[in-house]
């Protein structure tokens, strides 16, 4: 949490010998120290590079882990792989950081991440999420422009028939946006900062999830609907001028 790297790996080590798996030790300590970053990040009282350094320890406690996991997977262990997520910032956008983080987060979680990188247009990453077969495409984006180019990668992925959820991230977007914009656009799910990306894949979970999801979206478009009726007509609004000076 202090973003301390120099015992980690003889901490990681030393947890992996008390851990039953050495996954546990990713999915037990380093997530729950994370987490922790996380809450503090999200009230303020930890700020973006603290939280890089400890996204590093962290990087670097999984790297010492990984070797031992590749050898449980050699012993004919099932790791189960929690689904295969396609990152991306959108086409004319530079911004990686929160992609980046959002990549080691859902690794640590045991997703497969294909990360194309920054400014990739719309055809790439939907050739490539077909290409690498992909459970779920999350969209990056931190500039104006680029919540438009992702109604228009939802507008392609219902033209090319996609079945997979879309998830969209990044300090411009917001839920109304992606309720108001990009999920009408798109049969499938669309969300904003999905709360549980795993629900979104497993096969039990995922209808359930999906339905609360467009529900809740349906009452946020309805109540911006309602919020921009008119409340007057033209000439109710004349009528009830103020009256200054008379
Ligand atoms: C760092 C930064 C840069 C760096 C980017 C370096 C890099 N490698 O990313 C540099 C200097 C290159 C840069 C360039 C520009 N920037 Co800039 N930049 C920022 C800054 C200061 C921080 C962004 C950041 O990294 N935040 C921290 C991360 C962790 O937050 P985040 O990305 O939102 O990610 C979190 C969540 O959103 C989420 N998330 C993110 N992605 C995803 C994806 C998925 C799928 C999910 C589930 C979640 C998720 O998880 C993350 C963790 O919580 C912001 C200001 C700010 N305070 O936000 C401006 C800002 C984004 N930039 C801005 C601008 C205008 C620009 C430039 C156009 C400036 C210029 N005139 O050249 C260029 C853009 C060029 C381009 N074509 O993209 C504006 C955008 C305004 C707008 N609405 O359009 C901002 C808001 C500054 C401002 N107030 O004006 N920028």
């Amino acid at each position: 949490m202090k973003g301390i790297t120099d015992y980690i790996d003889a901490d990681t080590e030393e947890a992996r010998l008390e851990a039953e798996r050495p996954l546990h030790v990713i999915e037990g300590s380093l997530m729950n120290g994370m987490n922790t970053v996380g809450d503090l990040f999200g009230a303020g009282k930890m700020f973006l590079p603290q939280v890089v350094k400890s996204a590093r320890v962290r990087k670097r406690a999984v790297a010492h882990l990984m070797p031992f996991i590749e050898a449980e997977k050699g012993e004919g262990n099932s790791i189960s792989n929690a689904g295969k997520i396609l990152l991306a910032t959108v086409k004319g956008d530079v911004h990686d950081i929160g992609k980046n983080i959002v990549g080691v987060i859902l690794q640590c979680n045991n997703f497969e991440i294909i990360d194309v990188g920054v400014m990739v247009p719309a055809e790439t990453i939907l050739k490539e999420a077909r290409k690498q077969n992909c459970d779920i495409i999350g969209l990056s984006g931190l500039i104006t422009p680029s919540l438009d180019e992702m109604v228009h990668i939802a507008k392609e992925m219902e033209r090319q028939g996609f079945e997979i959820p879309l998830m969209i991230g990044g300090a411009t977007t917001s839920k109304v946006h992606t309720a108001v914009k990009i999920a009408p656009n798109y049969s499938q799910t669309a969300c904003s900062l999905c709360l549980s990306v795993s629900h979104l894949i497993s096969p039990k979970l995922k209808t359930d999830y999906a339905q609360q999801i467009s529900e809740e979206y349906l009452q946020i478009r309805e109540k911006r609907v309602s919020k921009n009726r008119a409340k007057f007509t033209l000439q109710q609004a004349r009528a009830n001028s103020s009256q200054l000076g008379k």
